[in-house]
C-alpha cells in the first residue's frame, strides 16, 4: 500500500519533472542550451509510477528523452541543469549534455542518444545482479519506436532465456519522431504487423500488460507486480504504457505531422491533473497543499537555473578527460 507521504512525494516528483521540462523549453528557445534536447512533459506518470517501486541497488537504463527518468531516480536537478548548460558543475561535468546524463550512484545508468541501446545495457546489468545473488532489478525504459530495434528484440529474447530481473517499460507516446509507430493507424504496416508491443512480448515468453500511462497509480500497480516478480527471480516482464509527449520530438521541431487539436485532447488527460484530482478525492491532500507543492517544484527549478548560469564552463585543458574518444584518432 502506498502511504500518503509516498504519494505526496510522487506528486512532487511529477511536478518537478514538469517544471524542469517547461523551463528547459523556454531556455532552449532563448538560445541558452546547446545541443539536442528532447522533453518528457506529458509522460511523467510513467517514470514516477515505475520508479516509485525501486530501492537502493536497483538500476535503470534510459533514452534520449531521459530527464524524467533522472529526476525520478533522484538525480540532483541543479547538476542536471548545469549539465544542459555545458557547465563544469553538471552531473557529467558538462560534457554529456541532455542525452548523456548518467549518475551511477543513483542507479541511473545513463540517458542514451542511440535508440534502443538501453536494452543490452539493462540485461548486462541484470546479469551482473543475478550473478551477485541480490534481489535487485533493472528497469529498461524505451520508446515505442525503439521496440523495433534489433538490439531491443535480442534483449527481450535473452532476458527471457536467462530469466533476468528486468522490467521493460515501453513509453508508447505514439510517435517515433514524426512516424506513428505501433499504435493502430492506417500507416501501421510500415512499422510492424503486431497489434501491440504487449502482444509481441508474449512471443518471447515475457508476460506483458497494457497500462494507462497517464495514471500514475495504474502505472505504479502494474510495475509493482512486475518488480516483485523480478525480485523473486521469476524473470522479465513488459509494461506497455500509453502516453503522449506535449512538446515536439526535439526542441525546434515544427511538428507539422500532428494537429493542435490532438495535443489539446491529450492535455485534457494530463497526468499531474489526474493525480491531483485523485489525491483530493482520496483525502490525501487539499488543493491548497498540492498547489504549494507545485510552486515549490517551480522554485527548485529556478534555483537550478541560477546555479547553472552562475557555474563556470569546463577548463579547455580538461577537454579530453572523462571522455572515451581518442583525440588523436
Ligand atoms: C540507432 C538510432 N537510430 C535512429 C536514431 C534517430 N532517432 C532519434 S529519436 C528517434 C525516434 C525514437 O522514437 P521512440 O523510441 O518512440 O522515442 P520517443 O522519441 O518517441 O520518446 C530516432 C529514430 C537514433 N538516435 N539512434
Ligand atoms: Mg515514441
Amino acid at each position: 500500500m502506498l502511504t500518503h507521504d509516498k504519494m505526496i512525494n510522487m506528486y512532487y516528483t511529477m511536478c518537478l519533472i514538469r517544471a524542469f521540462e517547461d523551463r528547459v523549453h523556454e531556455l532552449f528557445a532563448q538560445g541558452k542550451i546547446p545541443g539536442f534536447v528532447h522533453l518528457y512533459a506529458g509522460e511523467e506518470a510513467v517514470a514516477v509510477g515505475v520508479i516509485a517501486n525501486l530501492k537502493r541497488g536497483d538500476f535503470i537504463t534510459s533514452t534520449h528523452r531521459g530527464h524524467g527518468h533522472c529526476i525520478a531516480m533522484g538525480v540532483d536537478v541543479r547538476g542536471m541543469m548545469a549539465e544542459l548548460f555545458g557547465r563544469r558543475t553538471g552531473t557529467c561535468k558538462g560534457k554529456g549534455g541532455s542525452m548523456h546524463i548518467a549518475d551511477f550512484e543513483k542507479g541511473m545508468l545513463g540517458a542514451n542518444g542511440i535508440v534502443g541501446a538501453g536494452g543490452p545495457l539493462a540485461i548486462g546489468a541484470a546479469l551482473a545482479l543475478k550473478y551477485k545473488g541480490t534481489d535487485n532489478v533493472v528497469v529498461c525504459f524505451a520508446g515505442d519506436g525503439a521496440q523495433n530495434q534489433g538490439a531491443v528484440l535480442e534483449s527481450l529474447n535473452l532476458a527471457a532465456v536467462w530469466k533476468l530481473p528486468v522490467i521493460f517499460v515501453v513509453e508508447d507516446n505514439q510517435y517515433a519522431i514524426s512516424l506513428r509507430s505501433l499504435t493502430p493507424s492506417a500507416l501501421q504496416p510500415r512499422v510492424s504487423t503486431a497489434k501491440s508491443v504487449a502482444e509481441r512480448a508474449i512471443g518471447f515468453g515475457i508476460p506483458s500488460i497494457t497500462v494507462d500511462g497517464q495514471d500514475v497509480l495504474a502505472v505504479y500497480e502494474a510495475a509493482k507486480a512486475a518488480v516483485e516478480r523480478a525480485r523473486r527471480g521469476e524473470g522479465p516482464s513488459l509494461l506497455d504504457c500509453k502516453t503522449y509527449r506535449y512538446y515536439g520530438h526535439f526542441e525546434g521541431d515544427p511538428m507539422v505531422y500532428r494537429s493542435r487539436e490532438e495535443i489539446e485532447e491529450w492535455r485534457k488527460r494530463d497526468p499531474i491533473l489526474i493525480f491531483k484530482d485523485k489525491l483530493m478525492r482520496m483525502g490525501v491532500a487539499t488543493e491548497e497543499l498540492l498547489n504549494q507543492i507545485r510552486t515549490k517544484a517551480v522554485s527548485e527549478v529556478e534555483e537550478a537555473v541560477k546555479f547553472a548560469e552562475e557555474s563556470p564552463f569546463p577548463e579547455p585543458s580538461e577537454a579530453y578527460t572523462d571522455v572515451f574518444t581518442d583525440p588523436y584518432y
